[in-house]
């Protein structure tokens, strides 16, 4: 940080402005007159730079033995675990989400540095043997190379983790452009991994626009992988300027999580599993709870129970310890919310609770939603359908688990899914048929822990899983095969067989 909270990129061991010499501004969504701090508003110059630095330090790093190299990510975990509540703080003002969520997403981190930290004495490959005498084979996993990694507002620090961890310990090089809603949050695990002495050029750190900074890392012929969170538009985008230089490309992307709940429910634990995945962090998560199908028998007291609680949540600072749900994150955000409110009114559907920006006393200063919930939604409607990333559930009404699973299937996207049922039965059919990366039984869409595959199928994703499980190294390495032929006989003698 500079004299007046001026944030720099970090391009090659040094904290440097853009050479375009602007910068943003990255004000808090709850009091808009306050100022976080103001950040590089970089040109494709410093991106540049960036992926040059990155290219460079590959050649020492990729020789780093792996152990070695998660000596430096176990030191981030012990500084991230000293500093959490500050950092938390921090995140909670820059992007919203109260302060209690805000030291879960710290934890997150935490998490993955010390699990992949101990990956980096596994990293295991494979041996087999071979089919001809004196002859040894395996293989064995290799860095990709430069990783570009675009991440998100709404996990500012843990999704940079899930990507950034894994990465270095696989022995690649980073250059990391954070959202430019919240790019504090990054800017502090960055400083971290300074600070546990990480060598120069392996992580880079470049804050801006997609179009200047995101931009050269998907098209620049020396990143060998791209990983994004963030929008299907955006990640679409980010695909097709991958397939150019046919870079690696993993991608997380939409959700429109269904939660079934039977009639067998316990309604208190789905009433409750549904107000957090739904408004937990102003619903602004890919695994947030935005259809709830719930069965006929029970659809009309899961609905008073769940209006009451709603109209019950707390809204407000999200430093403030008692705060339930605090502010969307920016402007654009909130219009997006209040015209898919419009477009639910239009369909026909029932806005049972909230439906309205908060505006007065303190909420007139920043991005505030009341927690909404729609009735008598069916499933052709939009609200149905689109991703809306805010404190907004649409309820559908089934007949039985069959037709719930059906409209819990008739979706675009499939990142995450829950059921609500007493019946062992019906939640092993459940966990086979819905179509999603992660399912939850008895508890709401979110939640994922890191050591597990995260990610999803159809528009949700595109076949990889991060987060800080062994499919994450899947992703951040490449698999080398490898003959040693210790016969001392001519290649001639073997030709038969080959
Ligand atoms: C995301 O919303 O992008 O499942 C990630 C959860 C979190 C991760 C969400 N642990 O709720």
């Amino acid at each position: 940080m500079g004299d007046t909270g001026i944030y720099r990129n970090f391009i090659d061991g040094e904290w440097v402005e853009s050479r375009g010499g602007r910068t943003f501004e990255n004000r808090s969504p709850t009091d808009r007159s306050e100022i976080v701090g103001l950040f590089q508003d970089s040109t494709s110059a410093d991106a540049e730079a960036a992926i040059e630095a990155a290219r460079r330090a590959f050649r020492r790093w990729r020789l780093v033995p792996a152990p070695k190299r998660a000596e430096y990510l176990f030191r981030v975990g012990e500084i991230l675990t000293r500093r959490k509540d500050e950092y938390a703080r921090a995140m909670a003002r820059e992007m919203g989400k109260p302060v209690r969520e805000a030291r879960g997403d710290v934890q997150e981190a935490i998490d993955v540095c010390y699990h992949v930290a101990g990956e980096g004495r596994r990293l295991f490959g494979h041996t087999t043997p071979s089919e001809l005498p004196d002859k040894a084979c395996f293989s064995m996993r290799v860095p990709v190379g430069v990783c570009g990694l675009i991440t998100p507002w709404n996990f500012p620090m843990a999704i940079p983790s899930w990507k950034l961890i894994p990465a270095l310990v696989c022995g690649n090089t980073v250059v990391l452009k954070p959202a430019t809603d919240a790019p504090l949050s990054a800017y502090h695990l960055v400083k971290i991994c300074q600070e546990a002495g990480l060598p120069r050029g392996v992580l880079n750190f470049v804050t801006g626009g997609g179009g200047e900074v995101g931009g050269p890392l998907t098209r620049h012929p020396d990143v060998d992988l791209v990983s994004f969170t963030g929008s299907t538009d955006t990640g679409r985008q980010v695909n097709l300027a991958c397939a150019d230089t046919f870079k690696r490309v993993s991608l997380e992307m939409g959700g429109k999580n269904a939660m079934i709940v039977m009639d067998d429910a316990r309604l208190d634990l789905a009433v409750e599993g549904a107000l957090w995945g739904a408004f937990g962090t102003a619903g602004q998560r890919c695994t947030a709870t935005s259809r709830i199908i719930v069965h006929k028998k029970v659809h009309k007291e899961f609905v008073d129970r769940l209006v009451q609680q709603a109209a019950a949540l707390k809204v407000g600072d999200p430093l403030d310890e008692s705060v339930a749900m605090g502010p969307v994150v920016n402007e654009s955000q909130l219009r997006r919310i209040m015209e898919y409110v419009q477009v639910g009114r239009d369909e026909g559907a029932d806005p049972v609770a909230g439906g309205v920006r908060l505006t007065k006393a303190e909420y007139g200063r920043g991005w505030f939603f009341a927690p909404t919930i729609f009735t008598g939604v069916r499933p052709a409607m939009r609200i149905a359908r689109e991703e809306i990333f805010g404190p907004v559930v649409a309820v559908l009404a089934a007949d039985g688990l069959e037709q719930a699973l059906e409209m819990a299937n008739d979706s675009l996207y499939g990142l995450s899914s829950a059921i609500y049922t007493q019946d062992v039965n019906r939640a092993f059919v459940a966990a086979r048929d819905l179509e999603t990366g992660i399912t939850y039984v008895n508890s709401s869409t979110i939640g994922a822990e890191t050591h597990l595959p995260f990610g999803g199928v159809k528009r949700t994703g595109n076949g990889h899983r991060e987060g800080a499980a062994h499919t994450a190294l899947d992703i951040f390495t490449e698999w080398k095969t490898v003959y040693v032929d210790y016969s001392g006989r001519l290649q001639k003698a073997q030709i038969d067989t080959h």
